[in-house]
């Protein structure tokens, strides 16, 4: 495993937006007890240099996602709204390279890679190792890690640093099974002292 956080590494921290914290319009349950491990990932790829991707879900106000237009969702993440913004606690770093994704009034998009410049901006910073983060681990965190893995990517969950809205254990099963690895927070730090 060593080699493992060098140049090619890049973190991409997915969603973590006040609609889906406790309290927003769809919470995802403890999504944000894992706001302080995801700092000390972002401290730990700050460190090294390396490239940090936060993805946000950016819906138009008559997303088709939403109830009101015959989706599976409570309104949330509207554009430039509160329940938009990042949790405050996050220490997102001025450098971090924000994906908006779901813009689209017709089409929903779990997806950080779908329409968007996301996979453009990792293969010109040479990435070929993604560091996942963020929620929800069954929807937009599952269908990043499998479209990383689409695309190239070598593709790490880092599952202590992940929370889902009803079927995490699943997701994780299918995505492990389709080839994304696991690791956790001491194994980062263990790799990264190597
Ligand atoms: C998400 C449901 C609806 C997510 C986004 O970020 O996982 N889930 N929109
Ligand atoms: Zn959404």
């Amino acid at each position: 495993m060593s080699g493992m956080l060098d140049d090619g590494s890049a973190l991409i921290i997915v969603d973590m937006q006040n609609d889906f914290m406790p309290g927003g319009s769809l919470p995802v349950p403890d999504a944000d007890k894992i706001i302080p491990i995801i700092n000390k990932y972002i401290e730990i790829f700050m460190a090294k240099g390396l490239p940090i991707f936060a993805s946000r879900d950016w819906h138009p106000p008559n997303h088709i996602s939403f109830k009101q237009r015959g989706g599976v969702w409570p309104v949330h993440c509207v554009r430039n709204t509160l329940g938009a913004k990042f949790h405050p606690d996050l220490k997102l770093p001025r450098s971090a390279i924000v994906i908006s994704k779901a813009t689209d009034p017709n089409r929903e998009a779990y997806s950080a890679f779908d329409r968007t410049e996301l996979a453009d901006r990792l293969r010109e910073k040479n990435i070929k190792r993604v560091f996942i983060t963020g929620v929800a681990t069954d929807y937009c965190v599952k269908n990043t890690a499998l479209d990383a893995l689409e695309n190239g990517f070598e593709v790490i969950l880092l599952e202590d640093a992940t929370k889902g809205l009803a079927n995490s254990e699943s997701a994780i099963e299918e995505m492990k099974a389709k080839g994304v690895k696991m690791m956790r927070l001491e194994q980062l730090i263990a790799v990264k002292n190597r």
